[in-house]
């Protein structure tokens, strides 16, 4: 009985400061944690492109240079259960899991620009650049930390937006 408690008694602020608390700016934030490849800390169009790239490459199982729902749902599940395993509660887990899962095949058909049933790269890029332009609020080129804080005051204003990276 003691040992459980103390383990809910853990457990319990990793479950507060999960990512289900999702605000638009900490979006911004992971975006930057996730593009970042030069460790910098901010993200170049360039950076993006480079990380867009490698994530096709990845998500490309059959190598044909296109990706099917199941190529593209399957690379992101990847990356989601990596960052679901921070949640502490299991139903919690799976709940978010599912809303995640079901995001993204809407994900999927709004990538799929051209309805062809797959996602070529010119079309996975074009929803990255358009990403990249919507978090680059301050339009240097760059999406930094001070993107996330303009994004935060707009939000506050009511005019930011909940738009999550595809
Ligand atoms: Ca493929
Ligand atoms: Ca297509
Ligand atoms: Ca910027």
């Amino acid at each position: 009985m003691k040992t459980s408690l103390s383990i809910l008694a853990l457990a319990l602020p990793l479950v507060m400061a999960s990512p289900l608390a999702h605000a638009a700016s900490h979006s911004i934030t992971t975006f930057i944690e996730e593009q970042d490849l030069n460790g910098d800390g901010k993200v170049s169009l360039a950076e993006l492109k480079a990380g867009r790239q490698i994530g096709f490459m990845k998500a490309d199982l059959d190598e044909n240079g296109t990706l099917i729902e199941v190529e593209y749902v399957g690379e992101y599940e990847g990356r989601l259960m990596l960052k679901l395993s921070k949640i502490a509660d299991p139903e919690k887990r799976k709940e978010e899991q599912q809303r995640q899962m079901r995001q993204a095949k809407v994900r999927f058909n709004v990538l799929d620009s051209d309805k062809s049933g797959a996602i070529d790269m010119t079309e996975y890029m074009a929803s990255g650049v358009k990403m990249f332009e919507r978090q680059d609020r301050d339009k240097d080129g760059f999406v930094t930390d001070k993107d996330r804080i303009l994004l935060e005051a707009d939000t506050k204003q009511g005019k930011g937006d909940d738009f999550i990276a595809p």
